[in-house]
């Protein structure tokens, strides 16, 4: 809800500008969240920024640098609370007083503790007209992954599957390259970009060979780092997400009970092995790599499979978010399902999902859910 003096069609064009800048940021700000910011003295946009690679500068720093002296008697238009914490800079709540900004629209309140309001609140003591909540349900959408490391220590989970229409992902051999086209493969490398994390399961990096980088022009140098959960050591030391690990981080997440020279070489060939908590199958417990992944700033978590993956974060109601590419055609129930069995026996168990897009790829179709909001 927003709040404060008065709202109009020109405050929502302005942040919603504010939020698209902002985009620009996932997977590149972690463990910062990603923030836009748009100045606008008489009707005319004289500084826009937002936040840099690594989570600095922050966005208003680089708005208001662009606009310089033309900063006094603007309205600022900021997709979260300006912070109130000193950095490698001072506060961009001070920035924004000292420049002289006359009014602050701010979409949403940012739950670091170091800010917590307290942005809001020091604009308002200078006399600065704070408006709160403008399109603040997009910008708690655009952030959810910064918003769920902060507020319930694991990231975003987003969980991407490409099958056929019977949602089969191989054949029973387990022939499965190319099952989607090469629109939809440039779509997955788009997502890769905005993930601060990419994981699949041991069985399908040893399936399918995965390099989990981003393979599209200009934007290769942000591959994000490559997750497996892998209790039984099955990674094969000469796979990809080993033998690169020095170039492209790769996180190897096991359980206490694994063989210590197999580690050894893992770690000796670059491979980062964190030992966590089983669950009651002996596999890598789901909430605790989440949780030591959002630890490490991770805010915003692509899951590209397998069937068992993907069906021990549904089983404990981990998946936020699902991205289904749909090829055209028919496997049968031979082929191998998208996801494995996950042992419910009634319908009102079974995971429910909010359609929230659908896109044509070529011949394929993504159709994009989000977790179903409670009753
Ligand atoms: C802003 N504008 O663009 C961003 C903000 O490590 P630091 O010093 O950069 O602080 C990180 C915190 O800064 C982060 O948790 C969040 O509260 C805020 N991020 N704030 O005013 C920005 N990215
Ligand atoms: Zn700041």
């Amino acid at each position: 809800m927003a709040s404060s003096a008065t709202i109009d069609w020109c405050d929502t064009a302005h942040m919603a500008a504010a939020l698209n800048l902002a985009r620009r940021g996932l997977g590149r700000v972690a463990p910062n969240p990603a923030v836009g910011c748009v100045l606008v003295k008489a009707g005319r946009v004289v500084g826009r920024g937002w936040t840099g690679d690594g989570g600095r500068p922050h966005a208003e720093t680089l708005a208001l640098a662009q606009a310089g002296a033309q900063a006094h008697g603007a309205d600022a238009y900021v997709s979260l609370e300006p912070c109130a914490h000193h950095g490698k800079t001072p506060p961009c709540a001070e920035a924004l007083i000292e420049a002289g900004i006359a009014r602050c629209a701010v979409a949403l309140e940012d739950p670091d503790p170091r800010v917590a309001g307290s942005g809001i609140a020091w604009m308002r003591n200078r006399g600065i007209d704070v408006a709160t909540g403008v399109l603040a349900d997009q910008a708690a959408l655009l952030n959810e992954g910064y918003l769920l490391n902060r507020l319930k220590g694991r990231p975003l989970v987003t969980v991407k599957l490409a099958s056929t229409l019977d949602g089969r992902i191989a054949m029973a051999s387990g022939e499965s390259q190319w099952i989607t086209g090469e629109i939809a493969r440039r779509r997955v490398h788009l997502l890769r970009a905005r993930a601060d994390a990419l994981m699949v399961g041991s069985g399908t990096a040893v399936s399918d060979n995965p390099r989990l980088d981003v393979r599209l022009p200009g934007l290769g140098s942000h591959s994000p780092l490559r997750v497996v959960p892998d209790s039984r050591l099955r990674l094969p030391l000469t796979h990809d997400l080993v033998v690169r690990a020095k170039e492209r981080p790769t996180l190897l997440a096991t359980t206490a009970s694994s063989d210590r020279r197999r580690l050894r070489a893992y770690r000796d060939a670059g491979v980062e092995v964190v030992e966590l908590d089983a669950d009651a199958s002996g596999q890598v417990a789901m909430a605790d790599l989440l949780s030591h992944l959002a630890g490490r700033g991770v805010t915003r978590l692509l899951v590209e499979g397998g069937a068992h993956l993907v069906a021990s974060l549904l089983r404990d109601d981990l998946v936020d978010r699902l991205l289904a590419f749909g090829a055209p055609r028919i496997i049968g129930a031979d082929g191998i399902p998208a996801i494995a069995s996950l042992g419910f026996s009634r319908l009102a168990e079974a995971p429910a999902f909010e359609l929230t897009g659908q896109e044509k790829l070529g011949m394929d179709i993504l159709t994009s859910y989000r977790r179903a909001s409670p009753d």
